[in-house]
């Protein structure tokens, strides 16, 4: 199939998802078309199968702001046209989902179908879509689709809940490529640049917005290190990093927490991570933890979201109410306190992650790619 995938294109999950996903299509032969306003942070472009096609927005004085969502249908249509591509896959509804529906009616014109599958990733329904602002567009914009795939049940619930959606909402776990090349070597020679041997090695990875509950994660570090020889990874930037930075001072711990900002490194500091902690507010799926259980790490997380069908509570991990940060920190220190217990977690992790390897995961999305332009 010869299909265009549109994201954005930075360390955000969704993005993270769609790239993964055309890597993956483009691997069993199928043509992929990124289009998107900059290359996604992990797309690998050596692959004959796959192509980038960059959607350039000219900056123009008299636009307060510039019409993204304009340049992007544009580059929608011409491409369709140029590489006969039978389908469109848009991650993220807000405006990705908006601009395909205007591609497709462009495309209409001409006598052109094109089907479009919708992907619901979290915030454009549960934060941002939710938004009065929104809500009409993204409504109308999802009911237009073709297909419409959600990344948890818990997701699915929402949508339906907050918005009135008339589509079958087809629930698709995010994925994870369990076969990565691991080089021992490297793995183990950073590990102890970054902490002595008898440290355990706690990790977060995120987009530092407030919805991760950044402060509770450095309460709970404490609360840890107060027990036993700890050092905490952070990984990733935000809104919410500087003030994490800040509290980490007040609380006398800066020496034993490294900020990274945005990483390439994410596998290897995941390989020689102890526990992942993710206490978010909310959380469709938690991708950042399903990365973190393919490399046979423990997750001490909340049970918001669709958190609960990702770690599983006393196998993978724990799972505690939103802001509980002394039962998270509890829980953390039964794992880590006991070296028995920790390798317990930490095969039971990798089982668990198993699950939503990409193979399994993979043919649900061609088998509705399939249908869809079958139905044209
Ligand atoms: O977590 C974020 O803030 C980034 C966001 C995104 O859209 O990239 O992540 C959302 O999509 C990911 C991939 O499907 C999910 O794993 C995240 O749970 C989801 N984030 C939220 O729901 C807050």
């Amino acid at each position: 199939m010869k299909i265009a995938i549109v994201c954005y294109p930075t360390f955000g999950g969704s993005g993270v998802v769609a790239t993964e996903l055309g890597l993956e299509l483009a691997h069993r032969g199928h043509e992929i078309h990124f289009i998107t306003y900059r290359q996604p942070v992990r797309l690998a472009l050596l692959n004959p199968n796959v192509h980038y096609h960059e959607v350039i927005v000219p900056e123009y004085p008299l636009f307060h702001y510039q019409p993204y969502e304009l340049a992007l249908s544009s580059k929608l249509v011409d491409m369709v046209k140029l590489h006969k591509i039978e389908l469109l896959h848009v991650h993220y509804a807000i405006p990705h989902a908006y601009a395909g529906y205007m591609a497709k009616q462009m495309l209409k014109s001409e006598g052109i179908n094109i089907p479009m599958v919708t992907t619901l990733h979290g915030t454009d329904i549960t934060l941002v879509g939710n938004h009065p602002v929104y809500k009409t567009a993204v409504t109308f914009s999802i009911n237009e689709s073709d297909v419409v795939t959600s990344v948890s049940q818990s997701l699915k619930d929402d949508t339906y809940r907050h918005f009135n959606i008339k589509k079958d909402i087809h629930v698709i776990p995010n994925f994870i490529e369990l076969d990565k090349n691991r080089n021992e070597k490297l793995i183990s020679c950073q590990r102890s640049v970054m902490a002595k041997r008898e440290e355990r090695i706690i990790t977060h990875i995120s987009n530092f917005r407030k919805v991760k509950r950044i402060p509770d994660i450095i309460r709970i570090f404490d609360k840890i290190q107060q027990q036993l020889p700890a050092k905490l990874m952070m990984v990733g930037d935000g809104p919410e990093k500087e003030k994490a930075e800040q509290l980490c001072e007040e609380l006398g711990i800066q020496d034993k927490v490294i900020f990274f900002g945005n990483s390439h490194e994410i596998d290897q500091i995941l390989s020689y991570s102890d526990l992942f902690l993710l206490p978010s507010e909310t959380e469709s799926f938690g991708l950042a933890a399903l990365e973190a259980m393919a490399w046979s790490v423990p997750v001490i997380s909340s049970n918001s979201g669709g958190l609960p069908e990702v770690n599983f509570d006393g196998v993978s991990g724990y799972l505690s109410n939103v802001g509980d940060v002394d039962g998270m920190a509890q829980n953390a220190l039964k794992i880590l306190t006991d070296e028995t217990e920790l390798n317990k977690f930490k095969a039971n992790a990798l089982k668990v992650a198993e699950r939503f390897d990409i193979k399994n995961i993979l043919p649900l999305y061609e088998s509705l790619y399939e249908e869809a332009i079958n139905a044209k």
